[in-house]
């Protein structure tokens, strides 16, 4: 046996599976945001711990509680307990951090009659301060946290700051169009020829506390008021009051009403004062101080001003370093998938990260589409845009789809409708071996690994992994099972979530699958090979990632570190155990294979 043979084998057993997550448990709060695999639910929709809180402690039909198991839009009774009992699950997934949906006490149904849904998403907020009752108690959320911190697993809270619940109304109207600052200014009501309010406010521009005082009259563009059986509904109480929302009717998405405008119809909050952002950073610092969470995923971040974040982000990472969270992971909702609108985020905000949107869509056109894999050329080649540049986009939480979105077999089977479903299933395997291998924090929406398709984007997408009784859910052809959502999937046996929890474990154990940096070595401008490296940060150890999007199965000769002259596979097929030539070894992927090889050193 030779001494590389010898190495080979200790090398093989210091980072067989499990190794890793044995430490796991005593050092999780060491761990960076790029160490951890995510795994995001809706508590709503993943496990009912207790029948009694489905209602949320309401009485009446489904308009008050909110309740409704067989509609998709109401609450079907999943909640924190439930969520804990499955923290085996989620483990046995590989998963190391939880991104739990908003668990804040909203509003249950709102909208406009005969179009009522509930708030079983979360994101209509009333009460900031503590849990909604659907979902449980403070001290649920307690036991949870803790439960999942016993096992190394980090919570990432879903939090919002852009908008409360839609309780403010505006005389004018319903949905009201937005009402922009030229047409509307501060200074007069209702109108450019309005009589004079406000005088002296020099404009939201001018965030102190001496310029906000002036403005004393929220009535400029509409004239909002709280119904009065919701007078006190928001907690804390400053936000009952209209003059902390701007008031200006929905937002169109574009210019100025991105972030002034309502989102459909959301009381969005005036985020420029300076009374409002110390509000949010007590909220939502007292979260962490409470709970010692490990982090937040910012809902809505893009709608909300620059200025708001600058003080916000600062505030919590100190709030975390306080309670002993050195590693307090930030990552904002930008749903752009533009690199360049991301990476604005993370240099002028200064949010330290972004969900990445571009993944998602380079992910879409090429496995899910017909694009060339130089998509990823160009998605990675804007890297050096993000604040920080690779220190940031590795940090990205990628995702192949959403509860917004969509899942991403739901966009396979809508691209490609007549092919078979095991060539749906083994192109989302190809999407997940990109997102667990590549630069990033694999973000797995809850369900995926069960084989979900969704109808989607979502409530469509928001499927029960408990026995679901929503029809359109139950009528689906799911991926690599015959069962159907009208039982529950809670079960490892599924191809998808096979392939996940072993793929993270090879991530977990690697380092450069984890923290590496990138180089590219093959991509072109249609279907076929992806291949890129990443480096062991402490070593150099390469390891080869290979990809092939296309239908027919593909060999090439790819360049690799001279110095790496001997591959070994760590997940799929398709490496050539020797290099060919110095710097050069042949690969060759199945239709929609992938290889994951670790080089070995030579001399
Ligand atoms: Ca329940
Ligand atoms: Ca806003
Ligand atoms: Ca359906």
């Amino acid at each position: 046996m030779s001494v590389r043979a010898i190495l080979g084998g200790l090398l093989l057993a210091a980072t067989v599976p499990g190794t890793a997550a044995a430490d796991d448990n005593a050092s999780y709060r060491e761990r960076l945001p790029q160490d951890e695999v995510i795994y995001f639910v809706l508590p709503d929709r993943f496990a009912n711990g207790d029948p009694a809180n489905d209602r949320g402690g309401l009485s009446g039909d489904r308009l008050t509680t909110g309740y409704d198991p067989t509609d998709s839009g109401f609450y079907h009774g999943g909640d924190l307990k439930g969520l804990t009992d499955k923290l085996p699950y989620i483990a046995g997934l590989g998963a190391t951090a939880v991104w739990v949906g908003p668990i804040f006490k909203n509003k249950p149904v709102q909208g406009p009659k005969g179009q009522e849904s509930a708030a079983y998403h979360g994101y209509w907020i009333t009460d900031f301060t503590t849990v909604d009752p659907h979902f449980g108690t403070e001290d649920d959320f307690r036991r949870f946290v803790d439960a999942a911190h016993a096992r190394g697993i980090k919570v990432y809270m879903d939090i919002v700051a852009n908008h409360t619940a839609d309780v403010i109304q505006y005389r004018e109207c319903g949905a009201c169009t937005y009402r922009s600052i030229a047409d509307y200014p501060y200074q007069r009501r209702g109108g450019v020829n309005g009589a004079a309010i406000n005088a002296g406010f020099a404009g939201d521009d001018v965030q102190t506390a001496a310029n906000f005082v002036t403005l004393t009259r929220p009535d400029y563009a509409y004239t909002p008021f709280v119904p009065a059986a919701e007078r006190d509904v928001k907690v804390p109480a400053w936000l009952n009051d209209p003059i902390y929302y701007h008031n200006r009717g929905d937002s169109t998405f574009a210019g100025e009403s991105s972030t002034m405008g309502d989102f459909v119809g959301l009381d969005d909050v005036m985020t420029e004062n300076p009374r409002v952002v110390a509000g949010m950073i007590e909220i939502y610092g007292s979260w962490i101080d409470r709970f010692g969470i490990d982090g937040f995923r910012i809902d809505t971040a893009r709608h909300v001003n620059p200025e708001f974040w600058q003080a916000f982000v600062p505030a919590m990472l100190a709030r975390a370093q306080a309670k002993g969270i050195p590693h307090f992971h930030i990552f904002g909702e930008v749903a752009d998938p533009d690199v360049a609108a991301l990476a604005r985020h993370t240099r002028v905000d200064k949010l330290p990260s972004v969900l990445d949107f571009g993944f998602q869509r380079a992910v879409e056109e090429t496995v899910a589409g017909n694009a060339g894999t130089d998509r990823f050329e160009a998605l990675f080649a804007g890297d050096s845009l993000y604040e920080h540049g690779f220190a940031t986009a590795v940090t990205l939480p990628t995702f192949t789809g959403n509860h917004d979105h969509g899942r991403l077999s739901t966009a396979v089977r809508k691209a490609f409708p007549d092919v078979s479903d095991d060539e749906v299933l083994k192109r989302v395997e190809l999407a997940n071996a990109m997102m667990l291998a590549l630069r990033g924090v694999p973000a797995i929406y809850s369900g995926d690994e069960q084989g979900f398709v969704g109808d989607g984007g979502d409530r469509d997408a928001r499927e029960d992994m408990f026995a679901s009784k929503v029809a359109s859910y139950n009528d689906n052809r799911l991926l690599g099972t015959d069962t159907t959502t009208a039982t529950d999937h809670y079960g490892d046996t599924n191809p998808l979530f096979r392939q996940i929890a072993a793929l993270s474990a090879v991530r977990r154990a690697q380092p450069a699958l984890t923290r590496g940096v990138q180089k590219l070595r093959a991509a072109g401008d249609a279907p076929g090979l992806l291949a890129i490296s990443r480096f062991d940060p402490e070593t150099g150890r390469e390891i080869l990632l290979a990809f092939n999007t296309s239908a027919q199965p593909l060999a090439a000769n790819v360049e690799v570190e001279t110095g790496s002259t001997a591959f070994a596979p760590l997940a799929g097929a398709g490496c050539a155990a020797a290099t060919t030539a110095p710097g050069s070894v042949r690969v060759s992927l199945a239709p929609f294979g992938y290889a994951f090889c670790a080089a070995e050193v030579g001399e």
